[in-house]
């Protein structure tokens, strides 16, 4: 369902949703790009629960997703989900980059969530190309929507480019 899409320009960490989703790593120890943003302005809750979700689950394969709560942030949840890193293209990096975001949106509806804000996942320091990444994410978010209670999905993009990229996919869908 397309029409619950809304593509912006911006910085996820000042979203006012249910939830954002963080572009994490299978060890959700943080990082740079928008897991750093995150975990800097969601604070120390954030780097606790991934804590202790790490000593329980041994952390969060490619392609799955994790929640904790939100912290400082204004959304009252984060939903952790880990791309994949971008091989060739020959190492299944399509499915595992739908999968991550339709994980997000399962755990968001188990959660009841209704609004939530993604970033490009796996288009920054894991190199998956962002034109590729844009189709598999508009068309596995928008085909999930049809089945999902969730009212709102933004997909927050931090930079011109980016926005421009997933405006042509998101015409084209
Ligand atoms: N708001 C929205 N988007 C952002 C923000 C922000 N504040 N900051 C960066 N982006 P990346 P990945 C964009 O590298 O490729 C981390 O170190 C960025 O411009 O954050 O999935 C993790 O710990 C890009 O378009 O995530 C992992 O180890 C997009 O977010 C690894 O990087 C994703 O870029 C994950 O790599």
């Amino acid at each position: 369902m397309k029409e619950k899409i809304k593509l912006l320009k911006g910085d996820i960490t000042e979203q006012e949703v249910d939830a954002i989703v963080n572009a994490a790593n299978s060890g959700l120890l943080g990082g740079g790009g928008v897991d750093g943003a995150i975990h800097k302005a969601g604070g120390k809750v954030i780097d606790e629960e991934c804590k202790e979700i790490r000593d329980r689950e041994g952390g969060c394969p490619t392609g799955k997703a994790v929640i904790t709560h939100g912290g400082n942030l204004k959304a009252n949840y984060v939903i952790h989900a880990v791309g994949p890193i971008w091989k060739d293209g020959n190492n299944d990096e399509d499915n595992l980059l739908a999968s991550a975001y339709i994980e997000s949106l399962k755990i968001a509806d188990k959660y009841n969530l209704k609004t939530i804000a993604f970033p490009s996942i796996s288009t920054g320091a894991y190199g998956f190309p962002v034109e590729r990444a844009a189709k598999i994410a508009l068309r596995a978010v928008s085909d999930y929507l049809d089945k999902s209670q969730i009212k709102e999905v933004r997909f927050v993009l931090y930079s011109d480019n980016d926005y421009d990229v997933y405006s042509k996919a998101y015409d084209e869908l």
